[in-house]
């Protein structure tokens, strides 16, 4: 019975020890046991948009009000002038696509701009 244990005892220890480096690193990154804890050491990406349809400086606002309710933004920065928006997100809580759409609900309309040559 003893040598039953052995036998079975050291596989399992050497399963629990190879599967170990996994779920400590996980922890440490902070996504660990409640999984969708917020961390800011994930990747943030700047998505640049084209908008039309603005028709004074207030409609920034609405705008913007629009982006920030968004889930996965981080940051939207809106400039009349330009007719641009800067939007600092997750991307793996929202997409460009999304913030067109949800710039389309507020009644304006947006492009995604491709990333700037170098
Ligand atoms: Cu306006």
């Amino acid at each position: 019975m003893k040598k039953i244990l052995k036998t079975v005892a050291l596989p399992v220890l050497l399963a629990v020890l190879a599967l170990a480096p996994t779920s400590w690193s996980r922890l440490t990154q902070g996504q660990g046991i409640y999984g969708v804890m917020p961390t800011h050491a994930a990747e943030v990406r700047t998505a640049r948009l084209a908008l039309k349809g603005l028709t004074c400086a207030s409609c920034k606002y609405a705008v913007k009000a629009a982006l920030n309710n968004l889930d996965g933004v981080e940051q939207a920065d809106v400039s009349y002038k330009k007719m641009t928006a800067t939007v600092l997100y997750d991307p793996d809580r929202t997409t460009p696509q999304q913030m067109v759409e949800v710039i389309e609900k507020a009644g304006y309309q947006a492009e995604v701009q491709p990333a700037k040559a170098k």
